[in-house]
């Protein structure tokens, strides 16, 4: 069997890659550990155009971070989306940039760079009229239109910090991340489109402002026309405030450590952090990164099929492209609408040349049968890449040999929202892939597998991933939260970065990620906290106490395992199970459900009181026979109640 991919030949011709062949690579990725000042100002000053180009690259660093956040390129001027905008128009105005596919297949729209110019600057005269600031936060609710990545731009342009929060939230999670970031503008649409369903984010935006304060205006991008309550003191129509505006606008200078947006996202404990980028780091990461490992030309065609609310739309749909001059297709619908051939069918029309998805994407179409994919010409693709999860080989080598021909470099590429870019991953088409392995890390990137007791382990190993350097794209804080910010990242394994997640390395050096290792659940791609569903659960009165953990799912990668403990007088009922997933749907949101809900008459805890989640994670996962040592345990019969009681 053949355990390595070696590189396609017809795809490594035309390549300018600055690692277009492994000898370069190990050359580049030595330069950057040697002296990474001088690599990332070499990078800043060649892909990004500053007002004052920096002069400094890292101050600071994880030694110090408690003290005040490291910073990159702290004497540069810039406004990213001059970067993004304004300098493409000299040279490729009528180049496509945002090239949509709505929910129906064929319904397109296509922005050139210059419209895309006119569109930005045009809404960030509507924001300022609307009284809009440097500084200010203002919170994009919106599905996947080209307005929600105009929104962004023209945030970004005048300086304000936005904090994109993806459509399927529910109204409670809307109104924490209003009130915690104290957002002034929202900026929402009367209707999503998804699968052929309408998706109502005007009128959970009205919810979620009940028991909010901070919000002055309300701007209401108009996509289905469906009938709205309408507050005429506080919302605006997008169509009368952006059409009529001036088209011309002077991006406002900001400093590279000024704040570029906020993007919550959960951990292990309490409601979600507020992770801030900022400007001059994350805009030289992201445009580094996406033209290194795609191995962008100019005449790509590019499609990162994710949603602009995680931090994979921001920064490969939106800033990495627009960055690179690129075009960027964004995708509406889902799928598997109007059937399992909707990507395939996508990329033939549009002459998709890179292809950017999710592991359980994958996995729920090749489910389908190789039918769907063989009917549409796929002979335009050239890299397919995946992101969110682990990809099992199985998956890995679909992709690879059905809808990639075997002609495509597959890049499986790790990195987090923290991390503000991609970090493990080969680069296309230079690196021998493994299926199943994100293989080698970017210039810049410094991995270290720890044991759980921090002790760097050296060569072939198992344990926890931390990465030893920062980098231009790394997140700075959290916002509102420094101290939240040290304690979650840098104190468990000091002094490095803690990703949370577990990895192995081989012999070659490669990285096999192996999913998280603390109390974050990624289902289909979706990051969430345990703690977050246990709070939901836990707020409903027949619930005295709930414990929530991750299991293997064939298609999600992770399914929703949630123990229950009723209080007492309270019987389960098949009408309690709805009351359940009707509470965390109203707490988190439409992409939060529960798989397997057993009722157990109480928690392994240890005699200090502690639950001992190994043993609910060992039994969701249909292996209590590895529950390891219970000696520590208050009361064992419990844990013999769970495992007669498991549900498999
Ligand atoms: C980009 C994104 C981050 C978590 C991360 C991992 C998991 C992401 C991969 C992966 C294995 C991959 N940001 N993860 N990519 N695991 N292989 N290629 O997903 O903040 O939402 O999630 O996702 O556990 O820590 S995220």
């Amino acid at each position: 069997m053949q355990t390595t991919y070696p590189v396609p030949a017809r795809v490594s011709e035309g390549s300018r890659n600055i690692a277009n062949n492994m000898a370069a690579y190990r050359e580049v990725y030595s330069l950057a550990q040697s002296d990474p000042d001088r690599f990332w100002l070499a990078q800043t000053r060649e892909r990004i155009a500053w007002r004052t180009k920096p002069t400094v690259g890292l101050e600071g660093g994880y030694a110090t971070v408690a003290e005040q956040p490291f910073r990159w390129f702290s004497d540069g001027v810039l406004n990213v989306t001059e970067s993004c905008l304004d300098r493409h128009l000299e040279s490729h105005p009528d180049k496509t940039a945002i090239l949509w596919e709505g929910d129906e297949p064929g319904d397109t729209r296509t922005l050139s760079y210059h419209e895309l110019h006119e569109q930005v600057c045009r809404a960030a005269n509507a924001l300022r009229a609307l009284g809009a600031q440097k500084g200010d936060r203002i919170i994009i609710y919106m599905g996947m239109v080209p307005e929600a990545a105009v929104a962004m731009l023209a945030c970004a342009r005048i300086g304000a910090i936005h904090s994109v929060v993806f459509g399927g939230f529910s109204a409670d999670s809307l109104r924490d991340r209003i009130n915690d970031c104290q957002s002034k503008i929202i900026i929402t649409q009367d209707e999503g489109m998804r699968g052929g369903k309408t998706i109502a984010l005007k009128s959970v935006t009205d919810d979620a402002l009940e028991g909010t304060r901070s919000i002055e205006k309300v701007l209401v991008y108009r996509r289905t026309g469906c009938d709205l309550a309408w507050d005429e003191s506080r919302d605006v129509w997008w169509h009368d405030a952006v059409d009529s505006a001036d088209p011309a606008h002077e991006a406002e200078p900001m400093a590279a450590e000024d704040p570029l947006f906020i993007l919550y996202t959960s951990g292990s404990t309490g409601t979600p952090k507020g992770v801030v980028h900022t400007c001059g780091g994350y805009i030289t990461y992201t445009a580094f990164t996406h033209a290194t490992v795609f191995d962008l030309r100019p005449d790509d065609v590019y499609a990162c099929v994710a949603d602009v609310g995680w931090i994979t739309g921001h920064s490969y749909i939106v800033y990495g492209p627009l960055a690179n001059g690129a075009t960027s297709l964004m995708f509406e619908s889902v799928p598997t609408y109007p059937d399992a051939g909707r990507y395939w069918d996508m990329i033939e029309r549009h002459q998709v040349t890179i292809f950017y998805t999710a592991p359980t994407a994958i996995r729920a179409l090749a489910a389908r049968g190789d039918d769907f994919v063989s009917r549409y010409d796929r002979s335009s693709l050239r890299v397919l890449g995946t992101v969110g999860e682990p990809i099992n080989p199985d998956a890995w080598r679909w992709y690879y040999d059905v809808v990639g021909e075997g002609r495509c470099t597959i890049v499986d590429t790790w990195w987090q929202t923290e991390t503000g870019g991609i970090c493990i991953t080969p680069i296309a088409p230079t690196t021998e892939t493994k299926p199943g392995s994100a293989t080698l890390p970017l210039p810049g990137i410094v991995p270290i597998i720890v044991n759980e007791e921090g002790q760097p382990l050296f060569g072939p190993a198992q344990g926890r991933l931390c990465l030893a350097h920062p980098w231009p794209g790394q997140a700075r804080t959290v916002w509102g939260d420094h101290p939240r910010y040290v304690s979650t990242y840098f104190e468990t394994y000091k002094p490095f970065y803690f990703t949370g997640d577990g990895c192995r390395r081989d012999r070659d050096g490669y990285y096999w990620i192996t999913g998280r290792v603390d109390d974050v659940l990624n289902v289909a791609g979706h990051r969430m906290g345990t703690a977050e569903f246990e709070a939901a659960l836990v707020s409903i009165d027949a619930v005295a106490e709930a414990g929530v953990v991750g299991f293997p799912h064939a298609i999600k990668g992770q399914g929703v395992y949630a123990y229950v403990v009723m209080q007492a007088g309270h019987e389960p009922s098949e009408a309690m199970e709805q009351q359940l997933q009707d509470a965390v749907r109203k707490a988190i949101g439409a992409h939060a459900k529960i798989d397997r809900v057993q009722v157990v008459p109480g928690l392994p805890k240890t005699r200090s009181g502690k639950v001992m989640r190994r043993i609910l994670r060992k039994v969701a996962e249909g292996q209590p026979e590895a529950l390891g040592d219970i000696s520590t345990l208050a009361d064992p019969s419990v844990v013999e109640a769970i495992i007669a009681g498991a549900k498999t």
